[in-house]
């Protein structure tokens, strides 16, 4: 190697590991997107073991890197297979928040779809107290899930400052996702069960799954298969977030935009009139570049949307969307800011910052999250 490359080699390594350093916040990961590759093999060789699969078709299905966007949806559904049961989805949990935390995430919203499974004894409840139940095993990292009734603000807050203390401490908050095949009822069921558990961490609700089979939201919500629940979500107060635009689906991003979330997913095949509306109404938008490029909703990074919202001065936080799906992480997604659209460190710092406030925590949270900002400017910048 001559000494150009080489300086290049560690210009680039010095960017990586400064993107991993960064205080991250992640808005818009999905639990089943978000599972280690070496899991999802371990558990593939199980049920491979026991018949239930053919391991050997499930591992290059696991082991392929490039996904269309119909080929995520139907590895979804193996991933259900292998994940659904209490123990793995605890395991699970466990290591996501984990990985994120080993990132350097500070504050994290995990959403995933409560899941009834009859033939494990599952309930969308029993579901989601083994997530918990995971979260609440973590033992590397310090995690505060229900705010104060857990592990007091202030007192993570100064942790999270502390220099002394070798372990990391992270924000974990849950989000609970309807799945568009869902009924009207199980949609229904899972806001009041968001209700049920907003003093166990749940603050919020999310709407995703396959946009191009099945009902569309427009649809949805014109015949009001989704509206009720999304509806009852805003009256009670709990914060929505939306899949919009995946797929150029005209009626449904205007359905979605005319609702109004809190945060937008995705917003990749606006029109011009779409995005003028969506720029007016100042939604922040979770934006996924790997998961947009890969799954073809951006033609390409150098193309893809961020440049434009982010020139427009429109809210946005980068996220992962499902980092074991696409073999990325948020420290890549800064990474990948900074090396197409040459964002300087002063500025990703100010991206990763600004994601704070639109956490769907309360201010206590992200008046400690904005303390372990300014702490970290000093590190950084
Ligand atoms: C839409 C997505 C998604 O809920 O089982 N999901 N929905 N677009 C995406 N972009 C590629 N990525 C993930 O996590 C997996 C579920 O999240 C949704 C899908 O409904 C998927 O089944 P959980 O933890």
């Amino acid at each position: 190697m001559d000494t150009e490359t080489e300086g290049k080699a560690a210009a680039v390594e010095e960017m990586r590991e400064w993107c991993v350093a960064l205080p991250k916040v992640e808005l818009h990961a999905h639990l089943n997107g978000s599972v280690r590759n070496s899991t999802l093999l371990e558990l593939a060789k199980h049920l491979g073991d026991k018949g239930v699969i053919v391991f050997e078709d499930v591992k290059d299905v696991i082991m392929k890197s490039d996904r269309s966007l119909p080929e995520c949806f139907k590895l979804f559904d193996l991933f259900h297979i292998l994940t659904t049961d209490h123990d793995t989805v605890t395991r699970i949990a466990k290591e996501v928040v984990e990985d994120f935390a080993a990132e350097n995430v500070v504050y994290l919203e995990i959403r995933t779809t409560p899941k009834n499974n009859e033939a494990k004894g599952m309930t969308k409840r029993s579901y989601m107290d083994a997530v918990i139940k995971g979260l609440k095993a973590v033992e590397d990292v310090d995690v505060e899930l229900f705010g104060s009734n857990f592990r007091t603000n202030e007192t993570l807050s100064s942790k999270l400052l502390d220099g002394v203390t070798k372990k990391k401490k992270i924000y974990v908050r849950l989000l609970l996702s309807i799945d568009r095949r869902e009924t009207t009822s199980a949609a229904l069921d899972t806001v009041n069960l968001a209700v049920e558990m907003m003093d166990q961490g749940v603050i919020g609700i999310d709407l995703s799954g396959n946009p191009v089979v099945g009902e569309c939201i427009c649809n949805v919500l014109c015949r009001e298969t989704y509206l009720p629940a999304l509806q009852h979500a805003k009256n009670m107060g709990i914060p929505v977030t939306i899949h919009c635009g995946e797929v150029a689906n005209r009626k449904e991003i205007q359905a979605v935009l005319d609702f109004c979330p809190q945060r937008l997913g995705h917003v990749c095949c606006l029109n011009d009139v779409e995005w003028k509306k969506l720029k007016s109404l100042m939604i922040p938008v979770e934006i996924c570049l790997t998961s947009n490029v890969m799954t073809g909703g951006a033609p390409s990074l150098e193309l893809h949307h961020f440049a434009d919202l982010y020139n427009a001065k429109h809210p946005l936080s980068l996220c992962t969307d499902d980092s074991g799906l696409f073999s990325t992480s948020l420290s890549n997604e800064y990474y990948l800011v900074a090396t197409t659209f040459g964002l300087s460190k002063f500025e990703l710092f100010q991206l990763a910052q600004d994601a704070v406030q639109f956490v769907f925590a309360d201010d206590v949270v992200k008046k400690s999250l904005k303390e372990v900002f300014k702490h970290a400017e000093k590190r950084l910048l």
